[in-house]
């Protein structure tokens, strides 16, 4: 008899007035439209899908909203719920995957995800896969928008002290956060990047070293103190050309072989204990190709091999 499948829980979280672009909202059932679900049974995974949080009962909490926080009252809402979510799941010992969604969830996600570990002893790190460090603060954001606080806010930065009201929080040290791929940093936000000491792998680095080198040094100093990694996926970490249906495209992104091999090693660590895909915006999207493409890079991460891609005219027509 062969081992039981490995679980996976995917969790959509439809949120989007954390961005200032609507639309992200659609971002978990393209993802399901783009086969997801079947892609990741066919890699012999069981996969519950506990279909889409909605926050519409939720009710508000009572904390005086923070000066250049847009919606902070909704996002609040849906912070903590995701939260508790989220440390729901990773206790199953299920591998969460959270759809959003912009990239406020995160806020959510991760610091259930680190309540779990925290409770395990085991050291969680979050590698950060975006275009921009996601590091501002009520007191450096220049424009309000919350998904660009979501790292900040789970390296325990202050300013956002009330978000998760009653659900436990549960702050990962800032020599834990990776940034990867990043090349559109705010200038305060920068600042404060730079005073904590968070580690860059900026665009200009991946050109230089590889991200295969760059991506072992992760993996190494994670495999070093028997930590596990939650995978933190914007979706416009990638390449404008390669995925043009986010409301944020930076140029000078990482290509499909960069991402897909990124990808493919983290597969191949197996450190990977929680995923969250952001930013999707299904309605800016060309015909589907950008949800596809993520779905395929989520593909490599559960390992899927580039050597076994179909060639589809190689299949024998059936006979009619
Ligand atoms: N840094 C900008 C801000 O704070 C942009 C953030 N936008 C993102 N982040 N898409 O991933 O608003
Ligand atoms: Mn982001
Ligand atoms: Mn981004
Ligand atoms: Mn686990």
């Amino acid at each position: 008899s062969s081992a039981p499948a490995k679980k996976i829980a995917v969790l959509g979280a439809p949120i989007e007035i954390g961005a200032s672009q609507m639309g992200t909202l659609m971002g978990p059932d393209a993802l399901r439209t783009a086969g997801l679900l079947t892609l990741l049974e066919g890699l012999g995974f069981a996969v519950e899908d506990h279909g889409n949080l909605s926050v519409k009962n939720v009710p508000a909490l009572e904390d005086t909203p923070p000066e250049n926080t847009k919606h902070y009252r909704e996002i609040q809402r849906w912070i903590h719920t995701i939260s508790s979510r989220a440390y729901e799941l990773a206790r199953t010992g299920a591998i969460p995957i959270f759809l959003g969604g912009d990239h406020s969830l995160s806020m959510g996600s991760v610091n259930g995800v680190a309540r779990h570990c925290r409770e395990t002893g085991r050291e969680l790190f979050v590698m950060w896969l975006d275009a921009h460090a996601d590091y501002n603060t009520p007191a450096t954001t220049i424009t309000g928008n919350m998904h660009g606080m979501s790292a900040a806010f789970l390296c325990g930065e202050a300013g956002l002290d009330s978000l998760l009201g009653r659900e436990p929080r549960a702050p990962i040290d800032s020599s834990r956060l990776e940034l990867f791929g990043t090349r559109s940093i705010d200038k305060l936000e920068k600042d404060l990047v730079k005073l904590r000491r968070i580690s860059v792998v900026d665009m200009r680095k991946i050109d230089e070293f590889g991200v295969s080198v760059l991506i072992r040094r992760v993996i190494d100093k994670v495999k070093a103190v028997d930590g596990v990694l939650h995978l933190s996926f914007d979706v416009d970490f990638l390449d404008p050309e390669v995925a043009p249906g986010v409301g944020t495209t930076v140029p000078g992104g990482a290509t499909y072989r960069e991402a897909h091999l990124i990808m493919e090693l983290l597969h191949d660590s197996g450190i990977v204990h929680s995923l969250d895909i952001v930013e999707l915006n299904p309605f800016l999207d060309e015909r589907g190709r950008t949800a596809r493409s993520v779905v395929e890079l989520i593909g490599s991460l559960f390992g899927q091999q580039i050597s076994d891609r179909p060639t589809p005219t190689n299949a024998i027509p059936p006979e009619h």
